[in-house]
């Protein structure tokens, strides 16, 4: 069995992700929704392709989620892989136990909200604290940069720039990144591929 923890402050996506993947197949339309490095969303043909007509501006309703107070676990099925994979969220609430699982982890998705101006300074400190882990030394990370279809008060750019992102990723190896809309699926099947290489 493959643990995967997937952490992050409260309200960034995680508990949406998980209920993406919980009925991820390989027929959903959903897997061919990657965003593309232009930010447009290459989606059978049932979303603008031109992003001054506005990508984000369909009427999709965001499934309703509700805080995780603890842990939410649940088991997904990848296509072509031999292992289980249980993907385990601990609750944004619940940051001060996150490291009782770090050692059972194989990898870890961290999620920020890139919408939420005011967390930010929260989802880096609790970042900087997972990468610098000496139990995650050798553990792949993706930080999952989710919420792009919002309006950010301070651009993505910006955004990055504030969470230290560059230094992060020259601060150890096995650190990734993918931009994401859970509520629009962009990225997910990025975050899928992530989880399926070198179980
Ligand atoms: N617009 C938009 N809303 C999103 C996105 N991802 C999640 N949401 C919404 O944000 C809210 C919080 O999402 P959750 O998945 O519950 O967040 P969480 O990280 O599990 O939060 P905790 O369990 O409290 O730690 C819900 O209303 C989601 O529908 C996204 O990419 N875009
Ligand atoms: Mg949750």
């Amino acid at each position: 069995m493959v643990e995967i923890l997937v952490i992050g402050c409260a309200g960034t996506g995680k508990s949406l992700l998980l209920k993406k993947l919980k009925n991820w197949n390989k027929t959903s339309t959903a897997k061919k929704n990657t965003a593309q490095p232009n930010g447009q969303i290459d989606l059978d043909g049932s979303i603008e392709e031109d992003p001054a007509a506005g990508l984000y501006e369909r009427n999709v309703d965001v499934p309703a989620t509700k805080p995780t107070i603890g842990i939410n676990v649940c088991n997904v099925n990848l296509s072509k892989q031999p292992h289980d994979i249980v993907l385990k969220e601990i609750g944004g609430v619940m940051a001060p136990i996150w490291k009782s699982s770090y050692k059972g982890a194989s990898k870890v998705i961290y999620f920020v909200d890139v919408s939420n101006s005011t967390q930010i300074s929260a989802s880096t400190s609790l970042l900087y604290e997972v990468v610098g882990s000496d139990d995650l030394r050798d553990i792949p990370i993706l930080i999952v940069l989710n919420k792009i279809d919002r309006n950010c008060p301070i651009g993505l750019y910006e955004m990055k720039y504030l969470i230290g992102l560059d230094e992060i990723l020259q601060q150890r190896d096995g650190i990734s990144v993918v931009e994401s809309s859970m509520k629009y699926e962009t990225g997910v099947a990025d975050i899928v591929q992530w989880i399926s290489t070198k179980l």
